[in-house]
């Protein structure tokens, strides 16, 4: 395969370019593209060295696959081009996952869904993908009524600015700031932009994504998105209300058998997920599984994953890898 990584000196693409060296995904040619101002950089991959280029040039070689992750403009003008070139595009970011003529894939649940005709393939935003992962077997199971989902996210989901500020705020030093307020010792009740009801654009994501992903727009789902000064992965706080009752130890069994996740879960040992060790991870950690006890057939847990990984550049490699395994491209 010929495979274009557009955004390949950013952060999500720099973990693309590491996940598809370790999955030893079947590359013939490398394409790393970037902007104009990146144009002409080395890059080393797998003992070679690479030289970015632009995004025109990478549609003119028409690769066989293009892993976007440039930001949702670059995807609205580009992914195009590239599937007319007959390129399959895998994209990252919001830009075409709530357009009802693409497929949101997060492949253990979905990816059947794919078909040769799906020249663009949208990837769910990180907090959705381990909300969705976790609660797809217990949603097929139980029937979810409702989800209460409270984020506490990586600075790494906003990027290398927000590492910086963070850095400068330890150091004492000032500099360029990612948020609006200080991110160290500090907890910030918004990630993304405000939208018209209040709430924020990485909450909407969270209702929305879930709503698509799980292929049912009846399920109730509320959301507050926090921002802590933590980088190795998004954890949620997540209550599920189902229609049907269900047994504690038997959730714990369906999510132990459920591919791409880990249980963590055993108060005496004090074991449960966190960010620390979610780092660097593919899988999705769920522990402190445990009944509402506050209203019927409710379930409370914590659940914790990569977003660089899960969240972003692993989801995009596997949805190639399916369609590579199914003969799709
Ligand atoms: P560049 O490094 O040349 O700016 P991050 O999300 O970490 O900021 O990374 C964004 C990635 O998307 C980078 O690789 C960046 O390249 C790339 N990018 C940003 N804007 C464009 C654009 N207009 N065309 C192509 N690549 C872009
Ligand atoms: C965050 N979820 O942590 C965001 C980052 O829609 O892909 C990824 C944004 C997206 O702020």
């Amino acid at each position: 395969m010929r495979v274009a990584v557009v955004g390949a000196t950013g952060m999500v693409g720099e973990i693309m370019l590491q996940v598809l060296a370790e999955r030893n995904f079947p590359i013939t040619e490398l394409i790393p593209v970037a902007s104009e101002r990146s144009v002409g950089k080395e890059i080393e991959w797998q003992g070679k060295t690479y030289k970015v280029v632009n995004l025109k040039t990478a549609v003119e070689m028409q690769p066989e696959i293009a892993f976007f992750s440039a930001g949702g403009e670059t995807s609205l003008e580009w992914a195009p081009k590239f599937a007319a070139a007959g390129t399959t595009v895998i994209d990252n970011s919001s830009a075409w996952r709530m357009d009802e003529t693409k497929k949101l894939i997060v492949p253990e649940i979905n990816a059947s869904t794919l078909t040769k005709e799906d020249k663009i393939i949208a990837n769910p935003n990180c907090s959705t993908i381990q909300l969705v992962l976790t609660l797809a077997p217990l949603h097929a199971k139980y029937d979810i009524k409702r989800i209460v989902v409270s984020t506490y996210q990586s600075i790494t989901g906003t990027g290398v600015k927000a590492m910086q500020q963070l850095e400068n705020e330890y150091a004492g030093e000032k500099g360029e700031m990612a948020y609006k307020y200080p991110i160290h010792r500090n907890a910030i009740p918004q990630c993304d932009v405000f939208e018209d009801n209040d709430y924020t654009k990485e909450e909407m994501k969270l209702v929305r994504e879930t709503q698509k992903i799980l292929d049912d727009r009846t399920i109730a789902v509320t959301a507050t998105a926090v921002r802590i000064p933590v980088v190795g992965g998004h954890s949620e706080a997540v209550n599920v209300e189902f229609e049907n009752d269900f047994e504690v130890t038997e959730v714990r069994k369906i999510l132990h058998n459920t591919p791409g996740i880990k249980v963590q879960d055993n108060t005496d040992t004090f074991t449960y997920p966190m960010p620390i060790y979610a780092q660097g991870k593919d899988e999705v950690f769920v522990g402190r599984i445990r009944r509402d006890e506050s209203q019927p057939n409710t379930i409370n847990m914590w659940i914790v994953a990569d977003n660089l990984r899960k969240g972003a550049a692993t989801n995009t490699i596997q949805i190639a890898e399916y369609l590579i395994a199914n003969n799709l491209i």
